[in-house]
């Protein structure tokens, strides 16, 4: 069975135990943005979830049973969640290479995704992509992009192809902060402007590339910006731990794009946890352990923890009822990664051409 249908059922089970004993008294209605208690703890599992399995791959990294290169996502869970919290299954979603938070958002099945971490035939594309190219048509997640800025350009091909069918689709295009200094960014916002392409270009900007500050690599650094130069509609999003205003930021871009096919660029802040990839040290010279730590005081699970409750939409309990259920996913994760073959041989030649 899928994970995701796991969580959610266990969630609702957890849900009606928890509302019978919770008052939802005093709740400001646009606090909340109108959202329901059931996708608001549903966000909370998944964010949970995605830092709780980037932890397990830092750990089986660290084992020497993942190689090659592994970037994480733990500080960025809001972004993940809160952007494909606004958008339907059949809208794209695209991303660069720190990609294991936005491929579990977008509902792949984290037992697969950990899988193609290990390289084994049950991987999501068995084995053969790894960390930096999980992939799947079926969730209409395309990619998994390791050259920087190489995935912008295909973002707009793909709202290209919406548009050319007619569709009321949107693609979703996630990027750092440095691929807005590549080509790249530049000639796909030029043309998703001048055409009026359904996609909304996310830029996760956790001010560092591999190890240069923002203000180091960038002439302009309100990276938002940079959309002015192709009147694109834009927005910076400050509190990008907050799920919250993560999600009211992309649902406004994308009902815009579903009702006038055009794009905007998003700029939302945030933070990285850990090193640029495993192979980097977390601070390393060009940030400070004091940096990192003030940083991690706006956590964005601990942000929506908060708002859970005080708007009493869950307790202690829950929370720790939370922690147990992910970790018997993770668990599973790992027995079913650690159950799969690995891939024959003849797989070296599938799937290289197009048929
Ligand atoms: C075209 C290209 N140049 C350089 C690299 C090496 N490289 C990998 S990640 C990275 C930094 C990108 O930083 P950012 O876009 O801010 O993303 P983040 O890692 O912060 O998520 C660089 C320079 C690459 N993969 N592709
Ligand atoms: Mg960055």
């Amino acid at each position: 069975m899928c994970l995701h249908i796991v969580i959610s059922e266990l969630t609702n089970n957890i849900l009606q135990s928890e509302m019978e004993t919770l008052k939802l008294t005093n709740i400001a209605e646009n606090h909340l943005l109108g959202l329901s208690p059931e996708i608001l703890l549903k966000w909370f599992d998944e964010m949970l979830l995605i830092r709780r399995f980037e932890e397990k791959c830092a750990q089986l990294y660290g084992m020497g049973k993942i190689g090659g290169f592994c970037h994480l996502y733990n500080g960025q869970e809001a972004i993940a969640t809160g952007s494909t919290g606004a958008i339907t299954p059949d809208d794209y979603v695209i991303t660069a290479y720190r990609d294991h938070g936005l491929a579990i958002s977008k509902g792949l099945d984290p037992r697969r995704i950990l899988a193609e971490l290990l390289g084994k035939s049950t991987g999501t594309t068995k084995g053969k992509g790894g960390s930096m190219h999980l992939f799947s048509r079926e969730h209409n997640f395309l990619g998994g992009h390791a050259i920087v800025g190489g995935h912008i350009p295909l973002a707009a091909g793909a709202a290209f192809a919406i548009k050319y069918r007619g569709e009321k689709r949107v693609c979703l295009c996630f990027m750092g902060d440095g691929a807005t200094n590549i080509g790249e960014f530049h000639e796909a916002l030029n043309l998703a402007a001048l055409w009026k392409l359904p996609v909304i270009y996310v830029i996760e900007n956790n001010k560092y590339g591999m190890a240069t500050a923002v203000e180091r690599a960038s002439a302009v650094d309100a990276l938002h910006l940079k959309a002015a130069a192709y009147n694109m509609r834009n927005q910076v999003v400050e509190d990008g731990h907050n799920v919250l205003k993560v999600y009211q930021a992309v649902k406004a871009a994308v009902d815009h794009a579903r009702k006038t096919y055009e794009p905007s660029l998003l700029e939302v802040q945030t933070f990285r946890y850990r090193g640029h990839s495993m192979s980097d040290p977390i601070h390393g010279p060009y940030r400070t352990k004091e940096e990192v730590e003030a940083q991690k005081k706006l956590d964005p699970i601990t942000v929506l923890m908060n708002i859970l409750s005080e708007a009493n939409l869950a307790s202690e309990e829950y929370f720790e009822s939370a922690e147990e259920r992910i970790k018997a996913i993770i668990d599973e994760c790992v027995t079913y990664t650690e159950n799969s073959p690995e891939p024959p041989l003849e797989e070296l030649y599938t799937d290289v051409y197009a048929e």
